[in-house]
């Protein structure tokens, strides 16, 4: 029999599925935030996942969870978590009347909606839309263990989008696949914002130190320990500055360390994973970003947000989301001379740090707000349902 899809009119809302990595990581904040701005604009929504996406605090009328469940055999040395998700997702799919599955990093979750999609075709077709978001390109699915696979992933999606030229770029590099479109991260203006006077500044500068802050979730890809070196090279010119560490990973230690030998430990304070990080950035006067690789660096984009400069490497897409001169400093891997030198410029001349914060909201918010972001996501939902449905006719 040909397969039946049930296609809502334009007017109508979307049931849509969303799968994320649900741990601290961008990519599944971002898949979070989509979910929660599409349940705003009347669509419903439905998380399938291990647990609760950590920005999803809240369910509501319009946004749903379902928790993959996973049966534990002593015959499996390792759980086949993939396999646990296909069947949910094509469970979910079909109870809920799913228009389509969009999934967060291409491994393993495009693969897991691949095969439910093609397990309940017969009853219901649910395009598969993939969102690449960095390291499922560049190191995960590049590695010969996962390239074919990811290839597979890429090529069977309904539709697949890239979180920036960058990661476009590197994509038809690899796997020789160009049929991607770009929609890049986005951030909600009215949450990330400067904050003047709050208790935190004062609890992180008591005495009127300057404030630098790195988020991230401290793996040796992000070279949490740049910042330290930046710190010490700051403080060493005379300038009385403190490092404000959010967010947890297997770098702490080697961080801690470095902090101890270079005499930093009084200056350095680490936080742990926040909830909100806006709390954090919108106190900071220059934020740090000095990764090894980055697809886009969503935590660059939320310090424009809050009118913070950002001191980044020229690295994967963040020359897209930080304007090097107007925004903030882009310096190559590893040269924590010239980021410790822009950070002092930043910090002895008020003016044109605040000039590059003013630069940096005004770019966030013309580029990647939600209100222009999210209906680029609706958009290719739409595109992508009707040559479906094109497709089966
Ligand atoms: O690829 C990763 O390292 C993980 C991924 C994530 O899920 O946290 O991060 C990527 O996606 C973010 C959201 O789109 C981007 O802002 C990050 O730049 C990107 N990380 C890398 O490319 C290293």
């Amino acid at each position: 029999p040909r397969a039946t899809i049930f296609v809502r009119f334009r007017e109508l809302s979307m049931n849509i599925g969303i799968t994320v990595y649900p741990t601290y990581g961008g990519s599944g904040i971002v898949g979070s935030e989509l979910g929660r701005d599409l349940a705003d604009r009347g669509h419903n929504v439905h998380f399938i996942s291990s647990f609760l996406p950590t920005r999803l605090t809240e369910l509501s009328e319009r946004i749903h969870f379902h928790e993959v469940e996973m049966m534990s055999y002593p015959l499996f040395e390792h759980q086949p978590y993939d396999l646990a998700l296909a069947t949910k997702m094509a469970t979910v799919a079909r109870a809920e009347k799913l228009d389509l599955l969009h999934v967060h990093y291409a491994i393993p979750h495009s693969i897991s909606a691949i095969l439910a999609r093609e397990s309940i075709k017969q009853k219901r077709y649910v395009p598969v839309i993939t969102t690449l978001h960095g390291t499922d390109i560049t190191l995960v699915g590049a590695d010969r263990s996962y390239l074919p696979i990811t290839r597979y992933g890429l090529q069977q999606s309904d539709g697949v989008t890239a979180v920036s030229k960058f990661l476009k770029q590197a994509t038809i590099e690899t796997f020789d696949f160009d049929e991607i479109e770009v929609i890049p991260n986005f951030i909600c203006e009215k949450h990330y914002r400067r904050l003047e006077d709050s208790p935190l500044r004062t609890e992180h500068s008591p005495n009127g130190e300057r404030l630098l802050v790195h988020v991230s979730n401290f793996r040796a890809v992000k070279r949490p320990v740049d910042c330290v070196e930046i710190l010490a090279k700051v403080r060493a010119a005379g300038v009385d500055a403190r490092l404000t560490m959010v967010g947890d990973g297997p770098e702490l230690s080697a961080v801690t360390y470095r902090a101890e030998q270079l005499g930093m430990n009084g200056s350095v304070v680490f936080v742990g994973k926040q909830a909100n990080i806006s709390d954090y950035l919108g106190i900071a006067d220059v934020f740090l970003l000095p990764s090894e690789l980055e697809s886009f660096g969503l935590a660059a984009l939320e310090a424009q947000a809050c009118e913070v400069p950002v001191i980044a490497t020229r690295i994967g897409g963040i020359p897209e989301v930080v304007n090097d001169g107007e925004s903030g400093f882009l310096s190559d891997v590893g040269d924590v001379d010239k980021m410790s030198a822009d950070t002092l410029h930043l910090l002895g001349n008020e003016e044109l740090r605040r000039g590059f914060g003013e630069k940096g909201r005004e770019l966030a918010v013309q580029r990647y707000s939600t209100s222009k972001i999210i209906p680029q996501y609706i958009a290719f939902y739409e595109k992508i349902v009707k040559k479906a449905l094109a497709a089966a006719a």
